[in-house]
């Protein structure tokens, strides 16, 4: 009997852990860039929500955060061609941390988030943000 009490302690706690994680759609996000990439593959946030994001370049020269327009992705390379694709972005200076606001799509789904910065895309900059309704 005892023993199993203490299964189930540990099953609670691990959920508990679980649902505490990073992972989980958040308005609070808090990203770091980098030299090329940014500190997580997917952030994820509600849809439709005000999203307030911490964020900061710790690299040695501008970085961006792009999020696409739902459905359209970048090809190549970051151009002009797809300015008309963006659905929100932030620029932040080497050394400079930014705290912004900007409004969740309101369409669950997978968004592209790339570094507009001449050469960054194709250097490997991007990411993913992931809308949960
Ligand atoms: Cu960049």
């Amino acid at each position: 009997m005892k023993k199993l009490q203490i299964l189930a302690l540990l099953t609670l706690l691990t959920l508990m852990l679980t649902s505490c994680g990073n992972s989980g759609p958040s308005t609070k996000l808090n990203v770091t860039m980098t030299d090329f990439k940014y500190d997580s593959m997917n952030y994820s946030v509600p849809a439709g929500q005000e999203i307030t994001m911490k964020i900061k370049n710790e690299g040695a020269v501008e970085h961006e955060f792009v999020i696409m327009k739902p459905g359209l992705t970048v090809g190549e390379n970051f151009g002009p061609e797809d300015e008309d694709n963006i659905y929100w972005e932030v620029e932040v200076a080497p050394g400079e941390t930014k705290t912004v606001t900007f409004t969740a799509p309101g369409d669950a789904g997978d968004y592209q988030v790339v570094c507009g910065t001449e050469g960054h895309f194709m250097a490997g900059m991007q990411s993913n943000l992931t809308v949960v309704k």
